[in-house]
């Protein structure tokens, strides 16, 4: 039995050193800071997404204090029809020329938080691509309530055709003799090797005359 105990207090000792990292069950998914509405869509992993109605939407790191900024939110009015994507409206609470989105637990626990530094434009999504675990990202359109649209895409630009020097250092032209037809024709290099004296005398053929003497 004491074995036991030690055993038990040995092993609560271990898990408060190294405690367990719990995965987030929602996490801001893709925002809207500068439209009216303005609006948070959120991604849950769970069955229902009621539970985050009891949750936060802050526009500063301070939970307790919203001194300078505007007050949290509580997310009462989130809506659940997709709870996958829940998503709450708001009305001029985050500042179109940069601002926090952070969301908190009922307990004031920071559960995700995004911070944006230049105005995105007029109802311009800012969201994770791939959804929930994708980096924040300028978004091609905004998916309110569904999955997240991919960023858009950069127009590809031409690329000039690399040449291939050794194809067109192909053979040098050929010189050929005039007054030839094209058929008689051949290179220089060739004719100019007939024409040595030595190699006439040997291909030259020898001709017999037959002289009559009368
Ligand atoms: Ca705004
Ligand atoms: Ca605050
Ligand atoms: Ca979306």
């Amino acid at each position: 039995m004491r074995k036991f105990t030690l055993f038990v207090v040995g092993l609560l000792v271990v898990c408060s050193i190294f405690p367990q990292k719990v995965k987030a069950q929602v996490v801001i998914n893709e925002f809207v800071a500068n439209g009216t509405p303005e609006w948070v869509e959120f991604y849950n992993s769970s069955p229902s997404a009621d539970y985050i109605k009891n949750y936060y939407l802050d526009d500063d790191q301070n939970f307790l204090d919203d001194t300078g900024s505007g007050t949290k939110k509580l997310l009462t009015s989130l809506n659940t029809l997709n709870p996958t994507f829940p998503y709450f409206e708001t009305t001029s609470f985050f500042n179109n020329s940069g601002d926090w989105i952070i969301l908190f637990d009922q307990n004031g626990m920071m559960l995700d938080q995004f911070q944006y530094t230049s105005d995105p434009g007029r109802d311009f999504p800012i969201g994770r691509f791939p959804d929930s675990t994708g980096s924040f990202l300028m978004l091609s359109y905004s998916t309110k309530a569904d999955g997240n649209s991919s960023p858009p895409t950069p127009v590809p630009t031409p690329t000039p055709t690399p040449v291939n020097i050794q194809k067109h250092r192909s053979q040098p032209p050929a010189v050929h003799r005039k007054g030839r037809s094209k058929s008689q024709q051949r290179p220089l290099s060739w004719v100019l090797r007939q024409t040595q004296p030595h190699t006439i005398r040997c291909l030259l053929p020898i001709k017999q005359k037959t002289i009559k003497i009368r």
